[in-house]
């Protein structure tokens, strides 16, 4: 079922490989996103919610709220929504009282409403699959009030939205090697919600089933705000979904850590993605990783990986383009990773295809690469007997204490633009960079 969702700022900005914006602020997941000054969520603004905003002033000061991990307890304090608990919270909320407009329409259905417990023992699939079923038949959104809602098994966001309170509206999965999430159909949209499986002593897996959130098929995509916590496979995948070129599905402000697999990963004939103001911790493979194999249905392409903190693996690349094209990899922040920070390559090995027209920009790569038998380079390009990879500019970027080389261009490229990149703090006996023999008629060094 199609609907129209027009209020998505995201979705007028269209999509421009070359235009690199600004880093937006995280949403507050300490306002309240139905009524901004019903501070205790209790469906009524009232002088309490005005006294708990002045008590907790009173008791820890003004302050910025803290974002650093999972909160279930603290009240929706942030009246503003700045990220700040501050007077102006409290002024607000008197405004909100005085001016008595009556509450809007109602668009979303409550979770709660269906008997979820929300206590992070009692299985709570099947209410959650009701409320999914019913609010796609009244083509209402679906709020996840706070709360830790076990599901037992997967569940599809179909053609719907669903949006929480950030960190406090938690999905636990009860079978970390059944635990995905589904986003499927027309426009799916998961904002502000977090999803954690607790993977124990579990070995990495590798299909849907296991991933954290998958976007599976689907036209249009919003993935905000999200933070995902462990998983045996990928944190967030792509399996051919599609944006436009007007109107780019999104992937943004996404907390992604401790994975198997890569925390994120476009595949299958995605295209038209921008991920945006990600943070990819401690995953077990790629931190953000744009793959196409030779069996898929299409390239993955025109992909816009912009701003993203990427780092501290324990296996893989950065950023990885391994078979896409059209794809920016501009203002990321990069460092400890296990292997290359940034990876232009045709894997002849893992089977994938053709890498084309990418454009590498302003990214900072710090100790990127520490296994010491793969001595990857910080930035690494190179194709396949079978697949060149081809029009590569490489501009602007700057790589401070490598393991290994700075830049490497291994075989099988061609018209490949090395320009203004700033290298340093290479080891002994490491090259800044280093373009192979076979490779050196295709590359250009300023
Ligand atoms: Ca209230
Ligand atoms: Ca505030």
């Amino acid at each position: 079922m199609a609907k129209e969702r027009p209020t998505r700022t995201q979705r007028r900005r269209g999509l421009s490989i070359e235009s690199l914006e600004e880093r937006r602020l995280l949403a507050s997941d300490w306002q309240n996103p139905i009524e901004p000054a019903d501070v205790n969520d209790d469906s009524i603004v009232s002088p309490i919610d005005l006294l708990l905003v002045i008590n907790d002033i009173r008791k820890s000061g003004s302050r910025v709220l803290d974002a650093s991990s999972l909160d279930t307890t603290t009240l929706f304090v942030d009246v503003s929504g700045d990220g700040i608990l501050s007077p102006i919270d409290v002024l607000q909320g008197i405004n909100a009282l005085r001016s008595r407009t009556p509450r809007p329409t109602v668009d979303f259905l409550h979770l709660k409403a269906f008997g979820a417990k929300g206590d992070g023992v009692t299985d709570d699939l099947a209410a959650i699959n009701e409320a999914l079923s019913r609010a796609r038949a009244e083509n209402k959104r679906l709020y996840i009030p706070a709360g830790t809602y076990l599901h037992s098994a997967p569940f599809s966001i179909e053609s719907q939205e669903v949006f929480g309170v950030g960190r406090r509206s938690i999905f636990l999965a009860g079978d970390p090697l059944n635990s995905v999430i589904y986003l499927r159909g027309t426009n799916p949209v998961l904002r502000s919600v977090s999803h954690v499986i607790n993977t124990g002593s579990l070995t990495r897996q590798s299909t849907g089933p296991q991933a954290s959130i998958a976007a599976w098929e689907c036209d249009g995509l919003l993935i905000d705000n999200v933070t995902i916590l462990g998983g045996t496979s990928i944190g967030i995948l792509s399996y051919g979904g599609k944006g436009t070129a007007s109107a780019p599905a999104m992937i943004t402000n996404c907390r992604v850590s401790n994975t198997l697999a890569d925390t994120i990963h476009l595949t299958h004939g995605s295209e038209w993605i921008v991920v945006e103001n990600c943070l990819c911790r401690n995953g077990g493979d790629d931190g953000i990783a744009v793959v196409s194999y030779a069996g898929d249905p299409s390239i993955t392409r025109n992909i816009v990986i912009r701003n993203n903190d990427v780092g501290y693996t324990t296996w893989g690349r950065g950023i990885a383009v391994s078979g896409g094209s059209d794809v920016l990899i501009g203002n990321n922040t990069i460092a400890r990773t296990e292997s290359a920070g940034i990876l232009i390559y045709s894997e002849e090995f893992w089977k994938t295809i053709a890498v084309q027209r990418i454009i590498v920009r302003n990214n900072i790569l710090t100790e990127v690469s520490s296994n010491p038998v793969k001595h990857h380079p910080a930035i690494l390009i190179g194709g396949s007997t079978d697949y060149l990879v081809e029009n590569v500019t490489v501009e602007g970027n700057t790589i401070t204490r490598p393991n290994f080389d700075g830049i490497r261009v291994d075989a099988f490229v061609t018209s490949i633009a090395l320009t203004s990149n700033a290298i340093t703090g290479v080891p002994d006996g490491k090259q800044a960079i280093n373009i192979s023999e076979e490779a050196r008629p295709y590359v250009t060094v300023s």
